[in-house]
């Protein structure tokens, strides 16, 4: 048995996805999301003109070894268009895998270490009103942990803050169908670092302690103003800061975790395990936030939060909107069948997107479970996606009151 073709689906409902679909000789498909938010072509290109016809043949069960193939076999190596492709082969290789093996995909991986996976949902709010009401409302659906993020008196629209009002909003959305160019957006960090430290002391009087409270950062503060934030909201027990400071500089930490105990999460924008190795051998964060999609992969995941467990390092991997419910549904396998897991992010797709992506999740009181299909137990339906033609989007880009570009 070998692969016999090799085709890549673009879709947009509602927000652009680039999915691999691999069909072996004896009819098995395996879908792989290799979705690069505002860059989606790029990875659509790598895998049709330069990946399929070398896949053409080759016996789908070499997983690893078609890892090997594709990472070292191109000679220019990491980078998110080359990893995101990567990850969409092997995503699709493991799903044709457990599908002949007629077991859900993290049977494969151990079996479950828990009988579902914490997730967190996305709260935010213009004010404090409005994000009180998003936390009640996600309380009330369960969950028991929230992000928060929160606008910023004297800034305009600003990362993470649903521009729709108060109430629980599911589609909170980056990327913007801006034309040809990105949005932008404006940022003070003075203004931020003294705003914050107060709204989580407001939500723990008016929620007490149980609640898991994280909060992004987006890669917004140097590494001394990162410390002193770190330190303000110490009292408030947040189970993580995530990406505090611009990630790429990785002995930045150093200086945040000489001056405060709270929990730091980080690499969403990193592709390989060499990112964080002086993250994890250092052990200067608590969760490791990268993307199955963005990583390459389930294969390359597992190993790196295997390396992460060694040094109790948990997983919190990335799951906004922008990756597909396949890269989400490989989150969740490797959540269930991991030690060293954390949380997993969660911010549910809309009904147009769950129209073209058929998944078999299930969701109870605060806990995600990827389901018992055979496989990864997503299925793409070709005549929804077809339906959706991709538009162009792109991530805001940030800068400071006075025009300076800054980390978005
Ligand atoms: C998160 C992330 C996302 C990113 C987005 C970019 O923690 O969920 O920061 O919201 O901004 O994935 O494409
Ligand atoms: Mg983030």
């Amino acid at each position: 048995m070998s692969i016999e073709s090799v085709d890549v689906v673009i879709t947009s409902p509602g927000r652009n996805f680039v999915t691999l679909k691999v069909v072996t000789s004896d009819g098995i498909v395996g879908w792989g999301d290799a979705t690069l938010n505002g860059r989606e072509l790029s990875v659509a290109s790598y895998l049709s003109d330069h990946v399929a016809s070398m896949l053409v043949g080759r016996d789908e069960d070499r997983i690893e070894d078609t890892w090997q193939y594709l990472y070292r076999g191109a000679y220019w190596r990491r980078g998110p268009v080359t990893m995101a492709a990567i990850a969409a082969v092997d995503m699709a290789l493991w799903d044709i895998k457990a599908k002949k093996a007629g077991m859900p995909l993290y049977q494969l991986l151990g079996g479950a270490s828990r009988d579902g996976v914490r997730v967190y949902a996305h709260a935010s709010g213009t004010d404090f009103e409005a994000l009180t009401n998003a936390i009640t409302g996600y309380r009330e659906l369960g969950f028991t942990a929230v992000r928060v993020q929160t606008g910023v008196p004297g800034l305009g629209q600003i990362y993470g803050v649903s521009a729709a009002g108060p109430g629980v909003r599911y589609d909170y959305e980056p990327a913007k169908r801006s034309g040809d160019r990105p949005a932008e957006e404006t940022w003070d960090t003075r203004q931020y670092l003294n705003h914050m430290p107060g709204v989580f002391a407001k939500i723990r009087e008016e929620f007490g302690t149980d609640l898991r409270l994280l909060h992004d950062g987006h890669h917004r503060m140097s590494p001394i103003e990162a410390a002193r934030f770190a330190k303000d909201v110490e009292p408030y027990d947040l189970f993580w800061l995530e990406d505090c400071t611009p990630s790429e500089d990785q002995a930045a930490l150093r200086l945040v975790r000489q001056h405060s105990t709270t929990p730091l999460a980080i690499g969403e924008v990193f592709n390989t395990v060499f990112d964080y190795q002086t993250l994890i051998t250092e052990r200067l964060i608590d969760y490791v936030r990268s993307a199955v999609t963005h990583t390459g992969g389930i294969t390359a995941m597992k190993k790196l939060l295997d390396f992460a467990a060694i040094y109790g390092i948990r997983s919190g991997i990335h799951g906004p909107t922008d990756i597909s419910p396949i890269g989400m549904a490989a989150a969740l396998h490797l959540d269930l069948a991991i030690h060293n897991f954390g949380i997993q992010e969660y911010m549910p797709h809309n009904e147009q997107t769950l129209e073209v992506f058929r998944t078999s999740f299930t969701f109870d009181r605060g806990f995600l479970h990827p389901g018992d299909e055979p496989g990864l137990g997503v299925e793409l339906d070709e005549e929804a996606a077809s339906a959706h033609e991709y538009t162009k989007a792109y991530l805001p880009v940030n800068r400071l009151l006075d025009g300076t570009v800054h980390d978005w």
